[in-house]
């Protein structure tokens, strides 16, 4: 989101995965979580309050669209990403540099993925692509990303709307950037290697 907003930044990556590292992400975030916006005396510690508050500070960069409605339908899909699909998280969890073989989804998980293709068959009909609000990508995109790399990742079926949605998305330079960092990273994540 920072990134769309084209405000310059740094990014401090923190391990979550030890009670040292936790102790020190505690002193960094006051959730004990990441991501968080520090932007001179204002800290951010929300992904949605993020993309809210880069929206305000960075206009020109249009993270919500400019028409009222479309900007209602916009905060709308992103607020029920960032509050629903508990299914899809819990059983699909983010792992770019992995790709599962024949992965079995769980009925909970399948409703989610019906309920997210169904925003995004929405959105791609009313405003015609290639982003979900029309031709600029929009913090949507960016909230539904991850679940873009889910679906590549465990292989989950999709309609052509939807592929081609998600081929857009993994083309875009911001994406080929996230892929490569991830796959840069030295550690596979071992508790997510399991077989299911
Ligand atoms: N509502 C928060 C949730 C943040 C959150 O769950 N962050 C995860 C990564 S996406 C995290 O920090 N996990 C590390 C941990 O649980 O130790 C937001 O969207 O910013």
């Amino acid at each position: 989101m920072v990134k769309m907003s084209g405000i310059p930044f740094s990014e401090l990556v923190v391990a979550s995965d030890s009670a040292d590292a936790r102790a020190e992400l505690l002193l960094l975030s006051p959730s004990i979580l990441v991501p968080k916006l520090s932007h001179g005396q204002v800290e951010v510690w929300d992904t949605l309050a993020i993309g809210e508050y880069l929206n305000e500070i960075a206009p020109k960069a249009q993270l919500l669209p400019s028409n009222p409605v479309r900007r209602a339908h916009c905060r709308a899909i992103c607020g029920e990403m960032h509050s629903g699909f508990s299914a899809l998280r819990a059983s699909l969890p983010m792992n770019i540099k992995s790709k599962v073989k024949s992965f079995k989804v769980w009925s909970k998980a399948q409703l989610d993925i019906d309920r997210i293709v169904a925003i995004w068959q929405d959105c791609l009909t009313k405003y015609k692509g290639p982003f979900l609000f029309g031709k600029h990508p929009t913090l949507a995109d960016a909230m539904y990303a991850p679940v873009v790399t889910r679906f590549i990742t465990y292989g989950i079926d999709l309609d052509p709307v939807c592929q081609k949605y998600c081929q857009q998305i993994m083309a875009t330079s911001l994406m080929k950037e996230w892929r490569e960092a991830a796959q840069a990273e030295p550690d596979d994540i071992e508790e997510l290697e399991v077989e299911f």
